[in-house]
């Protein structure tokens, strides 16, 4: 199966571990389990700190951890320069980041502020371009990008709000992406999760009643786990799914099918 997946000594850079819950970190443990070498980026120190005690707890090492923050063009282009300077060729990247201010979520959708707007996109949004514009030099064997959206890019979910529409242009953005990276064989792809309790998730008080709904509704009756979405992006990011490329693909129990 390995050998199927080409991802043995491939280097690949996870953006977007807070915690062991988040579904970045769920990629970085597969991505190990199959001999990738697996390079970080982090923003903040205290996301270091989790990052560098989650590894030593599961004895996982990293090949690289640098900081990146994905709202400054400086700080994303001095970390890939960094990565390339290390590594030589980077063969993926998981982009698993988003952000918005909480009033955002918490008040009517058409009370969003231009700058909460702005935020959003920046962060959520405009990240995924911004990072594939730096890392596309250092790909020169070809490779893939994934990132990470939700239903509420396309349907209306209660509370979801700004983000909805950030997630929407970010889903808009992997086909225009998939388009100019397609002639140097790189792939960008979303994988649209189904409702997992990450750090994000926290401080959303409606999820107990999200995850209840869609135990009720998904075609497989229940929800989706952490290792069930980074499993689909392993898939993603390997040779398996060499073919595929602007698409986004649900792990979600079928949730989304549904009327
Ligand atoms: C963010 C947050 C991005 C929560 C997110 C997210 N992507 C999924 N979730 C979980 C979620 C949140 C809401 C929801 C359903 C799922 C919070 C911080 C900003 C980035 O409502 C239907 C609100």
């Amino acid at each position: 199966m390995e050998d199927l997946l080409k991802l043995k000594g491939k280097n690949i850079v996870v953006m977007g571990v807070a915690n062991e819950r988040s579904l970045a970190w769920g990629v970085a443990k597969s991505l190990f389990t199959v001999g990738a070498n697996v390079i970080f980026t982090y923003r903040k120190e205290r996301s270091l700190t989790k990052l560098e005690k989650i590894l030593s707890t599961g004895g996982y090492e990293a090949k690289l951890i640098v900081q990146c923050d994905v709202n400054e063009d400086e700080s994303i282009q001095a970390a890939f320069e960094k990565i390339g300077a290390e590594v030589g060729t980077i063969h993926g990247v998981v982009h698993s980041l988003a952000f918005a201010h909480a009033e955002d979520l918490k008040n009517d959708f058409v009370e969003t502020t231009r700058s909460g707007y702005a935020f959003a996109q920046d962060t959520s949004a405009y990240s995924l371009i911004a990072t594939a514009k730096q890392a596309r030099p250092f790909m020169t064997e070809g490779g893939t990008i994934v990132t990470m959206s939700y239903l509420g890019a396309e349907r209306v979910l209660d509370g979801y709000n700004v983000m909805g529409v950030a997630k929407a242009a970010l889903e808009a953005s992997v086909r225009y992406l998939a388009n100019d990276l397609g002639k140097d064989n790189i792939r960008v792809n979303a994988i649209s999760a189904g409702a997992v309790r990450t750090l994000s998730a926290k401080g959303v008080p409606s999820f107990n009643t999200i995850l209840s709904q869609i135990e009720e509704k998904a075609p497989l009756k229940r929800n989706v786990t952490q290792e069930e979405v980074a499993d689909m992006t392993i898939a993603i990011l390997s040779n398996l799914s060499r073919g595929v490329t602007g698409e986004i693909v649900y792990v979600d129990a079928g949730y989304n099918i549904m009327g």
